[in-house]
């Protein structure tokens, strides 16, 4: 470290973080002259941004430093938060917001001549995820941070996010996302951390000088590991937490032999092999496709991560049987189950720990958050391709079921079936590992994400495990959202209406304050404001159709919005039959009639899985009607529909404020919790959907009355389900109109919607024949509730006012309490 008498000149000039609007133009200024080697004459929106973006950043960083060295002095137990997806967004504006400078950037470039709003909008979203796996993770750093936990975020580097979405021919075109054209300003690159990570090779033992049988892994494909950090700015606070990704880089640039031989192209192929480990995010949302290369992606970033944790921790010079009471590490769902087979190989092959020594601590090191009980995305992977990527992890798993099996076997010597269905090892051809049964042994604490969700894991897919480990090993901890990008940064406007009735904006940092604008839900002039922002808001979307659809909307219609991955179990399929429901109807009526119907705007956006056929035409079903629909003279403003392309973090944002209705209609039992429901209704729209995932708390929150619920519940779908598959079930009357009348080319080539439609009239393993008059009854009392606009105001009104639970920072809490047992550091 530097010697005594030089430490003065570091203080006198060590980097002290702006605090005015002069010392942040000051800066500005600085990096477009230095940094982007600009001057006032060529400084365009995009430099602007990066300057920006280069002086809050170091802001950032000076806070980051501070709080680092904070923990490392504090010395107590920390969280690490692995997710293979962070779906971020964009940084800039939260930034500004949590570190509390928003006005005086927004000022300071003001007077340099730029619209702050024209910089924000020169960010490419952090697309690090598929969908609400990813959003809930980037929403849990954010509630780490600002509810001041010392705890870190690992996750992937990908050069490639989610691919982008274009809509041609009414079909989806996907494009891969290349985010870092323009360097990202907002990481840190760490080139002196650099981690070596081995894959393939063979395992050996032997016997050593004690007398101890010693395993080594050996040989195979080396890769190095480089730290990319993030840095994560709580609200309200200094706190500054670190996501800290991975990305793959070749250990030598070239094979140097074959360079010097004159063979450049395959010198440098290693090298390019080694790099497209963390390349690209595998684009698959709630389904497992069981590639070599994403299990090379889940070992690469769960070895550097462990290696990391694991290097901080020995610089402690604590005992081994201390590293639980230091470190809590949270698998987000079963992707980086890995690091447990991990982190027992360090502990036992490197470290000399014994076994059941080992295995204390690692169990007592994690928790596992299951987030989906589709089968269809519950990973398993064929035992002859994990024994060749991995051999010696192999080996562990099968110490570890074997131990687990003989406990098992003990506990209940009868039940011969309960050892092969609890077996991490499935008996099927190939063998197969299952990756959940290996987090939840692996793990002392394992939650769901909504209450249907905790108690559906505990009597379905985990269910003999709850008979082996008791039920106090299984948890609820309900989602949550950050207000700070969901309410202030989406919604400014709502955000300082709500602060002018609760007196503050600590709101922000406790969302049950909310509660106090209840008083006002039938206050005219408050009413009137909530109805003029929403008004906003929804011209400002309609703004933003105008100019991607070229389609124009009423505001004065009710918008009604369905936005996220589309799949069949999210039944986007029921949605549009039941625009086109809508649309016949509207066919149908009398001028008489016409005046008395509730004019719509519906708006679909959400990206399919490339490989994933049914989705796509349902994309594409979708464009289709809004084709003749928009067109239909008949229907005016009565109903416009409307596919938002390449929906993502930025244009949520924009959507969620806009809508009056938002639909979360999964079948009952298939949507874990959903987020964006909560989104919705924070932003002052309400719900319609089914008895399912967290709609059932957000009721039990905002009250019956101001939520439309419908369908069958969760207990019943196994019922349905038999029944479609052994007797003849008749379709829906209503559906068979909307049946017909695509059948008929009322929207194009029927041909196309051909298997769309038999998954219906076939085994509806989504019982959307089964819903669908209680949907369409649902929509009735919404079109009919809409129009009392006092009654309509008021519920909303109510609900935002309920909303408190909701907080990500909640769901931190209970995180922190009940499973990491960790407590927040305050920086004064
Ligand atoms: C599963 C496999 C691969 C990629 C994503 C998943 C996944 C995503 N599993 N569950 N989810 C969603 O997680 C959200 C956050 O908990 C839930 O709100 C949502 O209901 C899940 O579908």
């Amino acid at each position: 470290s530097i010697p005594s008498e030089s430490r003065q000149v570091w203080q006198k000039f060590g980097v002290k973080e702006f605090g005015g609007k002069e010392e942040f133009q000051q800066e500005f200024i600085r990096h477009v002259e230095t940094t982007l080697a600009r001057s006032m004459y060529n400084c365009d929106d995009l430099a602007a941004y990066q300057a920006a973006s280069q002086a809050i950043r170091d802001r950032l960083i000076v806070a980051w430093n501070k709080t680092q060295q904070k923990h490392t002095t504090k010395d107590r137990k920390r969280v690490y938060y692995l997710s293979l997806e962070f779906l971020m967004g964009r940084a800039m504006d939260n930034a500004m917001l949590n570190a509390g400078i928003k006005d005086i950037t927004k000022s300071g470039v003001a007077d340099l001549g730029f619209k702050i709003e024209d910089l924000l909008e020169q960010e490419p979203d952090a697309a690090l995820g598929n969908g609400g796996l990813g959003r809930l993770a980037a929403c849990f750093i954010d509630s780490i941070a600002s509810t001041n936990y010392p705890g870190w975020g690992y996750g992937l580097r990908y050069q490639y996010g989610i691919f982008k979405q274009r809509i041609v021919d009414g079909y989806q075109v996907e494009s891969p996302d290349y985010w870092l054209t323009f360097s990202n300003p907002w990481e840190i690159p760490r080139y002196e951390i650099q981690i070596d990570i081995m894959f393939y090779g063979y395992t050996r033992k032997y016997t050593n000088d004690d007398g101890k049988v010693v395993h080594v892994w050996e040989g195979g494909e080396q890769v190095q590991a480089v730290a990319y950090d993030v840095p994560v700015p709580g609200y309200g606070t200094e706190t500054t937490n670190n996501l800290r990704l991975w990305a793959s880089k070749p250990t030598r640039e070239f094979d140097f032999e074959k360079f010097n031989a004159g063979d450049y192209e395959s010198s440098v192929r290693e090298s390019q092999k080694a790099e497209t480990i963390s390349a690209v995010l595998y684009p698959n949302d709630n389904f497992y496709s069981g590639k070599e290369l994403r299990l090379k992606q889940q070992y690469f970033w769960v070895a550097a991560s462990l290696n990391d944790i694991v290097r901080r921790f020995k610089k402690t010079h604590r005992p081994w049987k201390e590293f639980p009471d230091q470190v809590a590490i949270q698998l987000n769902d079963t992707h980086p189950t890995l690091a447990v087979v991990e982190l027992q190989r360090i502990l036992i092959d490197m470290e000399g720990v014994e076994w059941d020594a080992a295995w204390n601590i690692v169990t007592n090191t994690f928790g596992y958050t299951n987030h989906t009980v589709l089968p269809e995305a519950l990973e398993k992977w064929p035992v002859p391709l994990f024994t060749n990527l991995l051999p010696r992890h192999m080996e562990i798993i099968y110490e570890i079921n074997l131990f687990f099996l003989q406990k098992v076997e003990k506990l209940f010597p009868k039940e011969r079936d309960l050892l092969a269905r609890v077996s991490i090892i499935e008996e099927s051809s190939p063998q197969q590992v299952r990756m959940a049964y290996l987090a939840i042994i692996g793990s002392h604490k394992v939650n769901g994400v909504a209450e249907l969700h905790s108690e559906l894991i505990k009597t379905t897919i985990f269910k003999d495990f709850v008979t082996i480990y008791g039920p106090d090993k299984f948890m609820n901890v309900t989602n949550g959202i950050t207000p700070r990008r969901w309410l202030h940064q989406a919604n400014p406007k709502l955000s300082d209406l709500i602060a002018s009735k609760v007196g503050s904006y600590d709101f922000l940092k406790d969302l049950n304050l909310l509660k106090k604008i209840e008083p006002f839900a039938h206050d005219p002039k408050f009413q009137d404001e909530w109805v003029t922002i929403k008004k906003f808001n929804k011209a400002r979307l309609a703004a933003h159709i105008k100019q991607s659809n070229g389609i124009d909307v009423n505001v004065n219609a009710l918008f009604d919005v369905q936005v996220k991955r589309i799949h069949e179990y999210k039944r986007q399929q029921m949605n549009i039959f039941g625009v086109i429901h809508r649309y016949l109807s509207i066919k149908a009526m009398t001028e008489e009639e016409k005046k008395e119907a509730t004019p719509r705007v519906c708006i679909f956006g959400g990206k399919s899985a490339p490989g994933y056929y049914m989705a796509k035409t349902i994309i594409k079903l979708i464009n289709a009607v809004s084709e003749v629909v928009n067109a239909d003279a008949d229907v005016g403003d009565l109903l416009k529909v409307v596919f938002i392309a390449d929906y993502n973090v930025s244009k949520a944002e924009i959507i969620v404020p806009a809508s009056d209705i938002s639909q979360h209609i999964s079948t009952a039992g298939t949507e874990a919790s959903g987020t964006s429901n909560m989104k919705f209704v924070l932003n002052g729209g309400l719900i319609l959907g089914t008895v399912d995932g967290a709609n059932i708390e957000i009721t039990r929150e905002v009250g019956e009355n101001n939520i439309f619920l419908f369908g069958h519940l969760a207990e019943s779908v196994e019922d349905l389900r038999h029944k479609h598959r052994f007797s003849d079930v008749p379709l829906d009357p209503n559906l068979e109109k909307v049946f017909n009348a695509i059948e008929s080319g009322t929207f194009g080539d029927p041909n196309i919607y051909v298997s769309l439609i038999s998954s219906v009239t076939g085994s509806d393993y989504y019982l959307v024949s089964d819903d669908f008059q209680s949907y369409l009854d649902a929509q009735k009392l919404v079109d009919q509730d809409f129009k009392n606009k006092d009654t309509w105001v008021s519920r909303s009104i109510t609900a935002v006012a309920n909303m408190g639970f909701f907080s990500s920072d909640r769901a931190i809490d209970e995180y922190a309490e009940s499973i990491w047992n960790v407590e927040p550091i305050a920086m004064e």
